[in-house]
């Protein structure tokens, strides 16, 4: 019998999860053993990012045209270091990485990740994240993964998650049997089960958008940003704005509270700016898995037929009600 306060350890919930799937051969585990080991890394590297002359950019653009800062480029060698030498992964897709990372051919999983989500977070100290996706490979072991191995819907997602760097450190995943948070107890060098089966709330008080960009929303999304603005009491409006700036940090807020994330199309940016592999993909599955709705504005993101490594798409994750409502909103003819 266990006893209701046994600590439940990141490993042991996952062969414990396994134990279910009488034919795994433990490859997926021994992927989350990798990525783990990867995160402690990058965790003790980000706790000490003031204190080291790590701060500041490190002088090059990654393939989106952005400043890298010098703990994105530790992390990403850090996850692509641990997932090589773990064996069990054929290819990486990273916001760090131009091409496919081809790794070991006769391995069968592929990781889709940023590294380090929010980096323009590092130097003020916000919380900021990384973020996995795994795959299996559609192609036969043995030879290089191929680009249509990485190009797969979030349907075909077999894995999930994220991790926050905040006050505490902690790993969010699913692999399609729900939600479940785990806390890094740096004590004992482990993550512990926190936060069992996340639902996030069907209805929610929180808002969250990069206002900045209203005038370049569609019609729709302004109007339903007026609408969480309205003083109306029987429904708990006006709503709270909370925006870090930092996706893993937003959603993980809306999970836990309730609330709505959008990073809608813009007349600069008609795809929007959230990448669909390594960021909207996970976090879709994830919000789906805790009873929330993830769409691209009408489509279900995880339907999505991806056609490059590090394209992007408009993104609405959050509470079912809050969702839908967004959606009648973007449903209405445009006036002008
Ligand atoms: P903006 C961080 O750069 C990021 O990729 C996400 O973590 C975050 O949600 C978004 O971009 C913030 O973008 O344009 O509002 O600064």
């Amino acid at each position: 019998m266990k006893s209701k306060n046994r600590v439940v350890t990141l490993s042991q919930f996952i062969a414990e999860e396994q134990e279910k799937f009488p034919t795994a051969s433990g490859g997926l585990s021994r992927i989350f053993r990798d990525i783990k080991l990867a995160t402690k890394i990058v965790n003790r590297d980000v706790n000490k990012a003031g204190l080291v002359e790590i701060l500041g950019n490190y002088g090059t653009t990654n393939v989106q045209g952005e400043q890298v800062k010098k703990l994105d480029v530790m992390a990403n060698e850090e996850f692509i270091a641990s997932l090589t030498a773990g064996g069990d992964c054929c290819a990486v897709i990273s916001e760090e990485e131009e091409g496919i990372r081809l790794l070991n051919p006769n391995a069968k999983y592929i990781v889709a990740i940023d590294p380090l989500d929010g980096s323009s977070n590092i130097d003020v100290n916000a919380a900021i994240g990384t973020i996995f996706s795994i795959y299996r490979r559609k192609s036969p072991v043995g030879s290089p993964a191929t680009m249509e191995d990485c190009l797969q819907p979030g349907t075909e997602q077999v894995a999930a998650g994220y991790v926050i760097y905040g006050s505490a450190t902690m790993l969010v995943y699913t692999t399609g049997q729900g939600v479940n948070g785990f806390t890094l107890d740096i004590g004992i060098g482990d993550f512990c089960l926190s936060h069992p089966n996340i639902q996030i709330p069907a209805d929610g008080k929180i808002y969250s958008v990069n206002e900045g960009n209203f005038a370049q929303f569609p019609e729709g999304y302004k109007n339903y940003i007026k609408y969480c603005k309205v003083i109306d009491t029987p429904t708990n409006r006006p709503y709270s704005a909370r925006y870090i700036g930092s996706m893993v940090a937003d959603f993980h807020r809306n999970m836990i509270k309730g609330g709505i994330f959008m990073y809608p199309e813009t007349s600069s940016a008609p795809k929007g700016k959230l990448r669909l592999m390594y960021e909207c993909n996970p976090m879709s599955w994830l919000m789906e898995q805790a009873g929330g709705i993830a769409i691209d504005g009408s489509r279900r993101i995880l339907e999505i037929q991806p056609t490059e490594l590090h394209q992007r798409v408009p993104v609405v994750l959050g509470s079912t009600n809050m969702v839908n409502t967004l959606t009648e909103f973007l449903q209405q003819p445009a006036t002008h």
